[in-house]
């Protein structure tokens, strides 16, 4: 039976979360609370529900868990309802969706909405999956289900992008995105990044996948929803270059490390709420 995990914020929390992935003391309608159009980014959906609690541990779903060894895999966003509250008290409910066997690891996939708890209102829906380095190998089924736009493969067109969005981080970036709710050592203790087979602490996947949607976001729009797969690691200070491909009302993207030309982000998408002013 789903919990209910309640999340209190105020405007304080949007703005920490908007500098988090990247916004600047000159952007006022994200770092500032009088700015006239005052928002949240539209990824800031992921917050609400990050410290859910689950129904299950992951030792009941696999074998070998180790939380060193755990990464983020895929994200997939709904937002249901804008404007995104700036604060107010949300209410959200876990659900294990999957686990899926990939030989070596697995994936832990888990359904999570999030309501309004003065209107009741859904707000977010998310998926997560989690990557769990070293906990495969126990007979389970080895290919996640088909979950549409959560699941897309989203391959690029084979056309130059259409956009593309340099972004760099700053040495802080982790430890400021942490605030917000993501307290995961592997990202601040260079001791834990170690033992997880990493030279230094990394970035949070879903900072960098909001500096990826803040990209999508300012160049084409609202979205209705967000779909990333976090292909390689990033660290703090790197920059990362979103490249984007307008597909009719669907913004397909990949996101790549400029220092290492390696890839961040792939399989990924928006679903634009309003058809795009510009190509
Ligand atoms: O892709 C590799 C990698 O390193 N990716 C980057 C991971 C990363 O940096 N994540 C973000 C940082 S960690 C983080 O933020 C943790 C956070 O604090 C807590 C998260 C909590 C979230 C929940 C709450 C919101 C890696 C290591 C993931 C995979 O690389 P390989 O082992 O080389 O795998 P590969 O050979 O490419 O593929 C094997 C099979 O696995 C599937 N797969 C690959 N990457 C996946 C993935 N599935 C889901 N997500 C991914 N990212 C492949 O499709 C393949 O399957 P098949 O054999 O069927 O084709």
């Amino acid at each position: 039976k789903p919990i209910d995990t309640e999340y209190k914020f105020e405007e304080r929390d949007v703005m920490l979360y908007n500098i988090g992935v990247g916004a600047k003391r000159t952007e006022l309608k994200y770092v500032f609370e009088g700015a006239d159009n005052f928002q949240a980014l539209p990824t800031f959906g992921v917050i609400p529900p990050f410290n859910v609690q689950n129904t299950f541990t992951f030792d009941e779903i696999v074998p070998n868990f180790n939380p060193m060894m755990l990464l983020h895999g895929e994200q997939y966003l709904e937002i249901k309802k804008f404007p995104i509250p700036t604060s107010g008290t949300l209410i959200s409910r876990s659900k294990l969706l999957e686990v899926v066997d990939k030989g070596n690891a697995a994936l832990a996939k888990t359904g999570v909405t999030t309501i309004n708890k003065a209107t009741g209102e859904e707000v977010f829906y998310n998926e997560s999956t989690v990557f769990l380095r070293g906990c495969g190998g126990f007979g389970g089924q080895r290919k996640p289900a088909d979950r549409g736009a959560s699941t897309a493969p989203n391959k690029p067109p084979a056309r130059a992008p259409d956009a593309i969005v340099e972004s760099k981080t700053t040495d802080d970036q982790a430890a400021i995105y942490r605030l917000s709710g993501d307290y995961n050592p592997l990202h601040i203790d260079p001791e834990f990044a170690k033992v997880g087979g990493f030279k230094m602490p990394i970035l949070h996947g879903l900072c960098s996948f909001g500096v990826a949607g803040k990209a999508v976001f300012e160049r084409y729009g609202a979205f209705k929803n967000i779909k990333v797969r976090f292909a390689g690691t990033v660290n703090p200070g790197q920059t990362l270059v979103t490249e984007m491909w307008k597909e009719g009302n669907k913004i397909v993207f990949q996101t790549k490390v400029k220092e290492t030309g390696k890839m961040a982000i792939g399989g990924a998408a928006a679903e634009l709420v309003a058809a795009p002013k510009t190509k």
